[in-house]
C-alpha cells in the first residue's frame, strides 16, 4: 500500500499549473494509497505575512482541498502547525543536512535574489519539507516539478539518517507527472506559472470568472507559425496550452493536435477557454459552499488529531535513534 503525502502553501490564490501539477493528482491517488495533504502555513512563515491573511489562506486552502475533490473519509487534510512534531523533525533536519547543500536550491536562490533582507527559513525551508514528508513513512510524493530538487534533498536526509543513526526513514520516490509537471507562463513559456506573479495575466487562477479567463487565453503568447502542434522547443508557448487543453480534457495530445490541423490558433483558443471554464467552474460552485461549511473546522480537527497520532510514532522512534532521552 503507498503511502502518499504532498502539502501546498496558503498563499493566496492557486493557478491552473498548482492544479495540474500536483493538486489534481492528489484526487486520483485517493485510491491508490493512504494519503495525507497538509496545509504547509508554516512554510509560508518564510515570506513575511500578516496573520489575518495567513488565517484566511489557510481556510481558502482547506475548502479548495475539498472543493477539487478530495475526500475527508478518503484522506487526511490537515494544518501544518496544528501537528507540532513538524516543526520538532524539521529541527533535527536542520542538524542533518549542510548550509551547502540549502544554498544550492534553485527556489532558495530565485527567492532570495535582489532581497534586502532573507529569513532563516527561507534558507531552512527543505529541512521542514524534509520532516513534513519523513514523519510519515511516505513512499511517495506527488508535486510538480519545480520540487524536485527538495526532494532530492529529502531522499538525501533520509539515507543519510539512516546511515548514522540506524533504519529510521523511508526514502520516498517523487511523482512529477511528464505532462504537466510544469505548466508555463502564458505570457512567457520559458517562465513557470506562478501566483506571485505580479502580472495576473500570466496565469489562470482556480477562481478566475469566466470572463477572466477567455481573455487571458486570448492573450496568452503563441508563435508566427499559426500551426497548432506539440513541440516544447521550438514552440513552447503552443505546447503549453495543448498541455493545459489535454489536462483538463484527460484527452492525447495526439488527438487534440488532429482535431485543429488545418484550423488557427483562435478556434484552438477559443475551445481551450472552454475546456479550462468547464474545468474550473464545478470547483468555484464546491468552493463557495465549502467556504460557508462549518463542516470544515471539524475536517480539519479530525485531520490533525490523525495526523499527529501518526507523527508521534515516529517521533519516538527518531528520538531514541538518535539519544534523546525520553523519560
Ligand atoms: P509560487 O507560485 O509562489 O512559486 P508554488 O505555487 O510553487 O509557489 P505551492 O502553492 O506550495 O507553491 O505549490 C503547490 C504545488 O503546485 C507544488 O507541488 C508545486 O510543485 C506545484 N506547482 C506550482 N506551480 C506549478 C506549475 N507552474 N506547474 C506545475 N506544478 C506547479
Ligand atoms: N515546498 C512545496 C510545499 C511543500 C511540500 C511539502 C510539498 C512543503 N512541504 C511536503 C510536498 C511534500 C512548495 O513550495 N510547493
Amino acid at each position: 500500500m503507498k503511502k502518499i503525502f504532498s502539502g501546498v502553501q496558503p498563499s493566496g490564490s492557486f493557478t491552473i499549473g498548482n492544479y495540474i501539477g500536483a493538486m489534481k493528482r492528489f484526487v486520483d491517488l485517493q485510491d491508490e494509497g493512504d494519503c495525507l495533504f497538509c496545509i504547509v502555513n508554516l512554510h509560508s512563515l518564510t515570506v513575511p505575512k500578516d496573520a489575518e491573511l495567513l488565517r484566511q489562506y489557510t481556510m481558502q486552502l482547506a475548502a479548495m482541498y475539498l472543493s477539487i475533490g478530495i475526500d475527508p473519509n478518503k484522506s487526511t487534510i490537515f494544518i501544518q502547525s496544528q501537528v507540532p512534531e513538524h516543526a520538532e523533525l524539521g529541527w533535527l533536519m536542520q542538524c542533518t543536512g549542510y548550509i551547502g547543500e540549502l544554498e544550492r536550491m534553485t527556489q532558495y536562490k530565485d527567492k532570495s535574489q535582489g532581497k534586502e533582507v532573507v529569513t532563516v527559513g527561507l534558507l531552512t525551508y527543505p529541512a521542514l519539507m524534509a520532516a513534513d514528508i519523513l514523519l510519515y513513512n511516505t513512499t511517495h510524493v506527488p508535486v510538480g516539478e519545480d520540487q524536485k530538487q527538495h526532494l532530492e534533498f529529502t531522499r538525501d536526509m533520509a539515507q543519510r539518517f539512516n546511515k548514522k543513526y540506524g533504519e529510521t526513514f523511508i526514502v520516498p520516490e517523487p511523482m512529477i507527472q511528464q505532462l504537466g509537471g510544469r505548466i508555463m507562463s502564458l505570457d512567457d513559456p520559458s517562465k513557470k506559472m506562478s501566483k506571485s506573479n505580479p502580472n495576473s495575466g500570466s496565469y489562470i487562477a482556480l477562481l478566475d470568472e469566466p470572463k477572466a479567463i477567455e481573455k487571458k487565453i486570448k492573450r496568452a503568447v503563441t508563435d508566427s507559425e499559426g500551426v497548432v502542434r506539440y513541440d516544447k522547443e521550438n514552440k513552447p508557448a503552443v505546447s503549453n496550452l495543448l498541455t493545459i487543453y489535454a489536462a483538463c480534457t484527460g484527452d492525447s495530445i495526439e488527438n487534440i493536435v488532429k482535431t485543429y490541423e488545418g484550423r488557427g490558433y483562435g478556434d484552438f483558443k477559443k475551445d481551450l477557454a472552454e475546456v479550462v471554464i468547464e474545468t474550473l467552474v464545478p470547483i468555484q460552485e464546491n468552493y463557495k459552499r465549502w467556504m460557508d461549511s462549518p463542516e470544515l473546522h471539524t475536517i480539519l480537527k479530525n485531520g490533525a488529531h490523525k495526523a499527529h497520532a501518526l507523527a508521534s510514532e515516529t517521533m519516538d522512534k527518531v528520538k531514541r535513534n538518535m539519544g534523546l532521552v525520553t523519560l
